[in-house]
């Protein structure tokens, strides 16, 4: 990282151009076919939620349209995004999570 320029002798500092990974919010939709209970098993299951945190976020989703289950790198918010979309899927629940710049 430092550079003795020969030109000046002057030693300065430089660093290597390396981006920050962005953050990306992962939201959850409502819908009016999801039971809340399996919203709430959702939350706990994959955003490590306590009961409580879960039917908070469960239940601002329910009155406000979306809320934001948690901030991560763009990979792990894709992850996330795609258990949530397999597991409602899979018991045939409408759910729709989806994932934005934060
Ligand atoms: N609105 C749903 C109901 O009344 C519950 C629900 C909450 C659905 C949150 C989706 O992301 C959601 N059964």
């Amino acid at each position: 990282d430092d550079i003795d320029e020969a030109d000046t002798g002057v030693a300065t500092k430089t660093r290597a151009k390396t981006k920050k990974p962005s953050n990306y919010k992962v939201l959850m939709l409502n819908d009016d076919y999801t039971p809340m209970e399996f919203v709430v098993m959702v939350l706990q299951r994959f955003f490590n939620m306590g009961i409580e945190d879960a039917t908070r976020v469960m239940l601002q989703v329910h009155q406000q349209g979306v809320a934001v289950c948690g901030v991560f790198t763009y990979e792990v918010a894709e992850t996330k995004v795609q258990q949530v979309m397999d597991s409602a899927r899979e018991n045939q629940h409408p759910l729709q999570c989806t994932l934005e710049k934060a």
